[in-house]
């Protein structure tokens, strides 16, 4: 396997992905190392490639490349030095929002945010719920014009970390709701104080792309199939056929369109395998042990379709 080093010193190598403890540290602004292990250790290395040279730097805890009219940021956060989730959320979103701003590539077209602990504390003490509060605190009105797609899944690693990293451009990418789904950011009160704040997908600009957000067995505003695992995940693919129609793209995965599956118990990791094996044939999907943002919720994919 190519190890990370090789890979950033490819050119036009905007940011190279690993996952889990396994994985070697690497000193560049453009690796970032998730805290979520794969089922299917060692992970394959995640690279993000233009066709352009790419700039790299850092200013203060945030990381960034620019090439090609393409963004790559991540900011991990100590929530310890923030007073916890929420601070931590606020200190993280604001950062983005002030370094964005400044630059041309400042369309925020898909977001990932792994979280410590997610499900832990009770009602709107929910740490979810608290990263909930301060993401919406540190954007402001940032995403005043809509929302990006994102992902927000619970890693088992150090609780305290906070991970996120974004993909924006120079140019706006298209928004996609779920006609299946209420949109997130209507989901009622008793979801928390500060419904989340994503689209369903983002058609990217340029490209017959399509990045798809965490997905799972939601339908309405409510999760079905509680307990029940090959329920939920039909669910999802249900979702997902769905958000592919609502994005006027042709129906089902194929093998140049990656996913990514996160299972909250391991036992649960080789039924998910093979059902997505059999639903999803030759479709590449990486299984990684990471937490639903609602405890109900057993299983969730996000991913990329390429038209
Ligand atoms: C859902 O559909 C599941 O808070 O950014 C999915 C994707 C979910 C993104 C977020 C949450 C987020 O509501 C949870």
């Amino acid at each position: 396997m190519t190890d990370a080093r090789t890979l950033l010193d490819n050119p036009g190598t905007l940011a190279v992905i690993g996952f889990g403890k396994g994985t070697a540290a690497v000193d560049d602004p453009r690796w970032l190392r998730v805290e979520l292990e794969s089922f299917d250790a060692p992970a394959p290395l995640e690279l993000w490639q233009v066709e352009a040279e790419v700039a790299h730097g850092q200013v203060d805890d945030l990381r960034w490349s620019i090439g090609g009219g393409w963004l790559f940021a991540a900011i991990e956060v100590d929530e310890d030095a923030y007073g916890g989730p929420a601070g931590a959320a606020r200190h993280a979103y604001a950062s983005l929002r002030r370094f964005l701003g400044e630059r041309s590539e400042q369309h925020v077209l898909r977001i990932w945010n792994y979280i410590g602990a997610i499900n832990h504390g009770e009602g709107d003490q929910e740490r979810y719920k608290q990263f909930c509060d301060g993401r919406a605190e540190g954007l402001g009105d940032f995403f005043a014009n809509g929302y990006p797609a994102a992902t927000a899944i619970g890693h088992h690693g150090d609780d305290a970390r906070l991970q996120i990293y974004l993909l924006a451009s120079a140019h706006a990418g298209a928004r996609v709701e779920n006609p299946r789904q209420l949109s997130a950011w209507r989901y009622p009160r008793q979801y928390g104080r500060t419904s989340p704040g994503f689209a369903r997908a983002m058609t990217l600009p340029a490209q017959d792309v399509l990045a798809i957000s965490g997905t799972a067995a939601i339908v309405g505003h409510a999760s079905t199939h509680e307990g029940n695992l090959d329920a939920q995940l039909n669910e999802t693919l249900t979702n997902l056929e769905a958000l592919l129609a609502s994005a006027d793209m042709p129906a089902g995965f194929d093998t140049h369109s990656p996913l990514k599956a996160y299972v909250r118990h391991p036992a649960d990791a080789p039924r998910v395998r093979d059902l997505l094996h059999q639903r999803l044939p030759g479709v590449p999907v990486l299984l990684l042990h990471g937490d639903v943002c609602r405890s109900e919720l057993l299983v969730e994919l996000d991913g990329w379709r390429y038209a």
